[in-house]
């Protein structure tokens, strides 16, 4: 006879993951969390390139260019993937010195995803948004889910458009797409890289290496933040909520902590006393400067149950006893 158990064990066995863009900081961790979630064979990681953290030794791995459409159809097709994580993308700092290949990357790999969903070929699609969605004339205090947005970087231009897709082929195709608007990640099993909120991973490394920490963006500059435990947990979430409790189909607003340089090298130096920081600040200061300081993300809250578990004091002390 059919249980309860039984039908959540026959649900989560026939799901079959794809992770495009796995061995980058929020997919190498998100590709653990799916593997625990779904069973290693049923999640397939896939990148440019391989990476030789030990998560990719459990499952498939495919060598996939996200901006080649036949080879992500190939792909879904080899391994019959029902849900795509759609993790590959240039960040805002890198995709500022080449936006011709940000664009090209951020948007058609999106297209690609959102086309093979409108057909049928896959069910589900997570892909991330992000706070570059907003702009100089966004409040920057508590930044509310529906405002002013005008981004002005090529990564920001790409998420918005991205999110007016996704909203797009939910209401006229019936895709059932889900995205969170990432803050800052912090994390320490990968490396983020090309980002401007990479800093407040950097400055971690760089404290206990070598004592001390050169920051690119000036003391006084606010940004939302979230520990990689909580952005992994808001996605997967998303994903499992059931699809009527959706309820925007752009992106939602999730929120955790928000600091400076200054107040994350406070509570940096009261575990390591002998800290020391100076600035340096450089293009990416203009970013940082055009996004909010912090957010308001009642709607994930409201609509799928979100919550944040770590604080800045809790971060940092996740950071160091690990990084230790
Ligand atoms: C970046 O700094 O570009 C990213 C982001 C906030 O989306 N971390």
């Amino acid at each position: 006879m059919w249980t309860c158990p039984d039908i959540v064990d026959f649900f989560l066995m026939s799901t079959k993951v794809l992770i495009i863009g796995a061995c980058g900081q929020i997919g190498t961790e998100l590709t653990a969390a799916l593997q625990t979630t779904y069973g290693a064979l049923n999640v397939i990681a896939s990148d440019i390139r391989k990476s030789d953290n030990d998560v990719f030794a459990d499952s498939p791995f495919e060598i996939l260019d996200a901006t080649n459409k036949e080879q992500i159809r190939a792909c879904i097709e080899k391994h019959q993937i029902t849900d795509v994580y759609l993790m590959a993308a240039l960040l805002s700092a890198k995709a500022e010195k080449n936006p011709e290949f940000a664009w090209e990357l951020n948007m058609n790999s999106l297209l690609y995803v959102l086309d093979f969903a409108k057909d049928k070929l896959i069910e589900k699609v997570f892909w991330p948004s992000s706070i570059a969605v907003f702009g100089k004339n966004s409040p920057k205090v508590q930044t509310p889910q529906h405002t002013i947005m005008d981004p002005s970087t090529v990564y920001g231009i790409s998420k918005l458009s991205g999110e007016r897709w996704c909203e797009y082929y939910h209401k006229n195709h019936g895709v059932d797409v889900r995205s969170v608007r990432y803050p800052g990640i912090i994390s320490w099993k990968a490396r983020p890289g090309g980002g401007t909120t990479d800093y407040a991973v950097e400055i971690f490394h760089e404290a206990l290496e070598k004592g001390s920490y050169t920051c690119f963006l000036k003391e006084d500059t606010a940004l939302p933040m979230m520990f990689m435990d909580d952005a992994v947990r808001a996605t997967i979430s998303i994903m499992n909520a059931e699809s009527s409790a959706i309820k925007i189909r752009s992106s939602y607003n999730i929120s955790a902590t928000s600091f400076t340089p200054k107040e994350l090298t406070s509570e940096i130096q009261k575990l390591l006393p002998d800290f020391t920081i100076e600035y340096a600040p450089d293009f990416r200061q203009q970013i940082a400067d055009s996004w909010p300081e912090s957010i308001d993300d009642t709607d994930a809250a409201n609509d799928w149950n979100w919550s944040a578990h770590f604080d800045t004091k809790a971060i940092v002390a996740e950071m160091i006893e690990n990084l230790r």
